[in-house]
C-alpha cells in the first residue's frame, strides 16, 4: 500500500511538472508587425487584414478605385456616391458616369435640356430629340403616336410662338395612353414618364 501511495504521488508530481515545463503549442500569438494597433489574431484594437501596412486596418481611410481594401471591409471602394452603380473607373458591371452624384447613374430620370446627362446614355437631350426618341420608342412597342406626330416639325420650324402648342399635343398623347386598355401598365407608365419629362422641359 505504501508503495502504491508513493507511485501515485510520483505520477501526480511528474504530470504537474510536465504541464508547467512543456510550452502550450496551441496558444495564440498576437502579432502587430506594422504597429497600427490591429493584430493578426483580433486582439488589441481588432483584426488587421494586412499586418504589413500601417495604412490598412478597420476604420482606415478608404481610397477609391485603387483595387486595395484599406478599411478591411473585404472590398475596394468603387461606389463613392452610394447610388449602387460602380464608377466607370471600375471594371465590370454597369458603370456610373458620375460617381459623386447619386442622382446620376444608368437608368436615372433624365432631365431634358439641362446640359447634364443624368442617365449616362447619349448625353443630354433637347426637347426635340426627346420627342423623337419618344415616338421611336412608342413605335418599337407598337403604340400609336398620332397626337404628337407633328410635334418635332413644330419645334423645329424656328417659330417659337407655336412651341407651346406641343404641350397640348403631349397632354392629348398621355390621355390617349391612359384610355388605351391594350397597353401594359408598365409601358404606359414609361411613356407617360417620358412625355411628362418633355412637358417639364418645354415649360408646359
Ligand atoms: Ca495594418
Ligand atoms: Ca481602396
Ligand atoms: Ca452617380
Ligand atoms: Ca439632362
Amino acid at each position: 500500500m505504501k508503495s502504491f501511495v508513493y507511485l501515485f504521488t510520483l505520477a501526480v508530481l511528474i504530470f504537474t511538472l510536465s504541464v508547467a515545463i512543456i510550452p502550450n503549442t496551441h496558444a495564440e500569438i498576437s502579432i502587430d508587425v506594422d504597429g497600427d494597433g490591429y493584430t493578426t489574431d483580433g486582439t488589441g484594437l481588432g483584426l488587421d487584414c494586412d499586418d504589413g501596412n500601417v495604412a490598412i486596418h478597420p476604420g482606415a481611410t478608404e481610397i477609391p478605385y485603387d483595387g486595395i481594401d484599406q478599411d478591411c471591409n473585404s472590398s475596394d471602394l468603387t461606389d463613392v456616391d452610394g447610388d449602387t452603380y460602380a464608377s466607370n473607373q471600375d471594371v465590370g458591371g454597369t458603370p456610373d458616369c458620375n460617381d459623386t452624384n447619386p442622382a446620376i447613374h444608368p437608368g436615372a430620370t433624365e432631365i431634358i435640356g439641362d446640359g447634364i446627362d443624368q442617365d449616362c446614355k447619349d448625353g443630354d437631350k433637347t426637347p426635340v430629340q426627346a420627342i423623337n426618341d419618344l415616338i421611336l420608342f412608342a413605335h418599337d412597342n407598337k403604340v400609336k403616336t398620332s397626337p404628337i406626330d407633328s410635334a418635332v416639325k413644330i419645334l423645329n420650324d424656328k417659330n417659337k410662338s407655336n412651341d407651346k402648342s406641343v404641350c397640348g399635343k403631349l397632354t392629348a398623347f398621355v390621355n390617349h395612353l391612359k384610355a388605351d386598355k391594350k397597353i401594359s401598365s408598365s409601358l404606359k407608365d414609361t411613356l407617360i414618364q417620358k412625355s411628362t419629362a418633355i412637358k417639364i422641359a418645354l415649360g408646359c
